[in-house]
């Protein structure tokens, strides 16, 4: 079935003030969002999103990760459908379009047919899923994860956030615990609208990004153990110091990324103290490394290394350190049958268009195991996400929008 033509848009005000209305739900403090997963605010924000779906027609499965499955039927009964999506839970200083542009741009996908009664033969499933971002709960993309067979549903359930709570309790507590089997459903095809998170399309005047590829994540956890003790009445000799050991593993891990360049980069975002008092050495630290690269062999590489000299570190010290992966996946390569349609569509609307490599990881990661599945992705401003000074133009929102609508057409088959 041949793509539809270049007039094809989506309704972009309609698009841009649902993307407003969910902003409001779980605001963040300076303009952005903090609609962390299975939070109450999570909760609300599921449920608006499955009003405006059930107002837009589509039937709601949800599965035991609480993933959101919204169905517009399709023509052929036997034919598997077309999902489109991303993620609601956001950062705890998180901006307004991450993950949120996906889900309710694959809701103005299906507002649009259901305005232009355009009928497709495979169904179109918009998708919510749950904790994508792995703030609260590691790793991030658990539910899709889940949905891949990546990741054991028990061992989902039983993590924990900062506070103790437990995923599978959380997600009792929210209501939002499904019945369906997670990773039952089959798909014809997956796609998912994102913004960049990253400068590249923004700095070369790009409107889309086609999607190729996303470069593999290690999360490594490292648990220092040091001993506790006055930080004023204990000589420094005397000291079992896990803090200056997790200051030096810090200013590795930027060496080894430095090093491991171009296409490879490290860092740390979460550090935890305890006791976590200002006068006592810490007896336990604990911290999560995040180190990536498209290249497998530089994934794995920069990991062994990370690991060999942080025990090398903490023995100088004789501080205790246990390591932990508490989140992996391998370079993905996107099906090029899908990205050759979002290319195509980007040229038939007229716009430019690069192919890329995503620095963030998606769910769309996790579909790429189970089925062919690809990415669009507009420019943010500066690149900047995981901020709530994340911004986007609404004509970058509907760009890509527009090209969702296209190749996911072209793949779920206008009939009639
Ligand atoms: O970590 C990531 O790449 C994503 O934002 N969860
Ligand atoms: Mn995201
Ligand atoms: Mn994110």
């Amino acid at each position: 079935m041949s793509a539809p033509g270049e007039n094809l848009r989506i309704n972009s005000a309609r698009l841009w003030d649902s993307l407003m209305e969910m902003a409001k739900i779980g605001p963040g403090v300076a303009g952005g969002c903090n609609r962390q997963t299975l939070t109450d605010d999570d909760a609300t924000g599921r449920a608006l999103f499955q009003e405006w779906c059930e107002d837009a027609g589509l039937s709601m499965g949800v599965d035991q990760m609480g993933t959101m499955f919204m169905t517009r039927p399709g023509e052929d009964p036997d034919a598997l459908p077309v999902y489109v999506g991303s993620h609601l839970d956001t950062q705890p200083t998180g901006g307004k379009y991450d993950g949120v542009l996906g889900v309710l741009g694959a809701l103005e996908v299906v507002r649009t047919l259901n305005d232009l009664g355009i009928k497709t033969r495979h169904p179109i499933v918009v998708t919510n899923w749950t904790n994508e971002e792995g703030a609260r709960f590691a790793p991030a993309m658990l539910a899709s994860g889940v949905f891949a067979g990546a990741i054991p549903l028990d061992y989902a359930y039983g993590r924990t956030d900062m506070e103790g709570a437990s995923f599978g309790a959380e997600l009792e507590r929210i209501g939002w615990k499904g019945e369906e089997e997670v990773g039952a459903r089959k798909m014809h095809a997956y796609f998912e609208l994102h913004i960049e998170q990253g400068p590249i399309l923004e700095a070369k005047e790009k409107t889309i990004g086609v999607v190729t590829h996303c470069q593999g994540l290690w999360w490594l956890e490292f648990t220092l153990t040091g001993k506790e003790a006055h930080t004023g009445s204990t000589p420094m000799p005397m000291r079992v110091n896990a803090g200056l050991a997790m200051a030096r593993i810090f200013e590795m891990v930027q060496e080894v990324a430095m090093a491991a360049q171009p296409n490879a980069v490290g860092g740390v975002g979460q550090v935890k103290f305890a006791p976590n008092s200002r006068n006592v050495l810490p007896g336990k630290v604990v911290f999560t490394v995040d180190i990536r690269s498209p290249d497998q062999a530089k994934l794995d590489g920069m990991r062994a290394e990370i690991e060999k000299r942080a025990a090398v570190i903490c023995e100088e010290l004789g501080v205790g350190c246990a390591v932990e992966p508490v989140g992996h996946f391998d370079p993905v390569t996107f099906a090029p049958e899908l990205v050759g349609r979002v290319r195509k569509a980007a040229e038939t609307l007229g716009y430019s268009h690069l192919d890329i490599i995503s620095g963030a990881g998606h769910d769309a990661c996790w579909a790429a195991k189970v089925a062919p599945a690809t990415m669009v992705m507009c420019p943010c401003v500066g690149g900047l996400s995981h901020n709530e000074a994340e911004e986007i133009s609404p004509e970058w929102a509907a760009a890509g929008t527009d090209v969702l609508l296209h190749a996911v057409l072209e793949t779920a088959e206008i009939v009639g």
